[in-house]
């Protein structure tokens, strides 16, 4: 019996395997996990962006990339943006960090073009029953992106490919296209708690929380080299009324490089 297979068939019982979202929790779920919508649903489409030789290797141009196996350059984007992180905690250090540092799917930095690199962070309310959507534009095959989510446990209440067989690849198009048309099964029925899950090649995966844990929490696929090219984002929680008062002294830190200067 394989848990979590790789083939993602998920929406029936079978022998050979279960997924994640076939177990039950052995406890009590928040009943407001269990309604049919959350106060904040946030559909997250994850892919690389694959640099041309020429973009990258231009004089001066000293982006971050991976060298994947094949020879591709990749960066990752998460709704369409790079994570970078900030020059100081925000948790501690919130008013050392400009704002225009932060951005999200709603708020792009202007011109940010295709490889857009900001710290990547979506508002939550306090107490907001949240729900994501991830959904895998990479379709690497046989690659699945363990999604790991600090300062919570979420329920896993879906997950699977699209159950349209004429489409070859899902992407946030076609998830939100399901979605409208009441296709991308959520089941309440004890949903497991997890923090860390694998989602599915060319597929998607469901869960909510609720957001009772202030603070600003890292978001991000576990894979280390998958960080380092920006498959992360912030789950900011709350406001800064929420949090305790930084201590008295407490150490502070910032960017230590200077600015780097080309002559
Ligand atoms: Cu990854």
């Amino acid at each position: 019996m394989v848990l979590n297979p790789l083939d993602a068939i998920c929406n029936r019982p079978r022998k050979d395997a279960v997924c994640v979202s076939q177990l039950r929790n052995a406890r009590k779920v928040d009943e407001g996990i269990l309604e049919e919508r959350p106060d904040v649903k946030i559909f997250l489409p994850f892919r690389f962006l694959f640099y041309r030789p020429e973009q990258l290797f231009r004089p001066h141009t000293y982006n971050k990339f991976l060298a994947a196996v094949g020879g591709d350059h990749v960066i990752s984007l998460i709704d369409e943006i790079s994570f970078e992180f900030p020059p100081s905690p925000p948790l501690s250090q919130i008013h050392d960090i400009p704002q225009e540092q932060f951005c999200n799917g709603d708020n792009r930095p202007a011109e940010c073009g295709n490889n857009c690199m900001c710290t990547h962070q979506v508002d939550i309310p306090l107490n907001a029953v949240v729900e994501v959507v991830l959904v895998d534009e990479v379709q690497s095959p046989n690659l699945s992106h363990p999604f790991h989510l600090h300062g919570y446990a979420f329920n896993v209440v879906g997950i699977g490919r699209s159950p349209d067989q004429n489409v070859k690849k899902i992407n946030l198009k076609h998830a939100l296209d399901l979605d409208r048309r009441g296709l991308l099964h959520r089941h309440f029925n004890l949903p497991p708690a997890k923090d860390t899950i694998a989602v599915p090649n060319n597929g998607y995966v469901i869960f909510r929380f609720r957001a009772d844990n202030p603070g600003y929490w890292l978001f991000h696929c576990h894979f280390l080299f998958h960080i380092l090219i920006g498959m992360n984002l912030i789950i900011h929680v709350g406001t800064q009324a929420d949090l305790p008062p930084v201590p008295h002294n407490f150490p502070k830190c910032g960017n230590h490089l200077p600015p780097i200067s080309f002559h």
